[in-house]
């Protein structure tokens, strides 16, 4: 999968690794880092917190598993937390 840290500018939240398409790529890349980070706090997006509030739980999964099956682009939240949070934060 592409480096997590290589996120460009996303403008769409269904496309969760930000190549610019929308593919099955991005349920794998989602899932990978959801269940490495299920459960942490001080997450953002590219932990796999896609709602915005600062855990990674099932909360994420059911959000992104629903904008995945949206037709059109949907508006994202990147989350405060800065990248390396959730590896240096309780
Ligand atoms: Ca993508
Ligand atoms: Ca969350």
């Amino acid at each position: 999968m592409k480096r997590v840290y290589d996120f460009g500018p996303l403008a769409d939240a269904r496309d969760f690794n930000g190549d610019g398409d929308v593919n099955q790529q991005d349920v794998d890349d989602f899932m990978l880092v959801y269940n490495l980070y299920l459960g942490r706090t001080n997450c953002n997006w590219v932990h796999g917190d896609v709602n915005g509030d600062n855990v990674v739980n099932v909360a994420d999964y059911l959000l992104f598993r629903a904008r995945s099956m949206m037709t059109s682009a949907v508006p994202i939240n990147l989350g405060t937390a800065e990248p390396y949070d959730a590896l240096t934060k309780p």
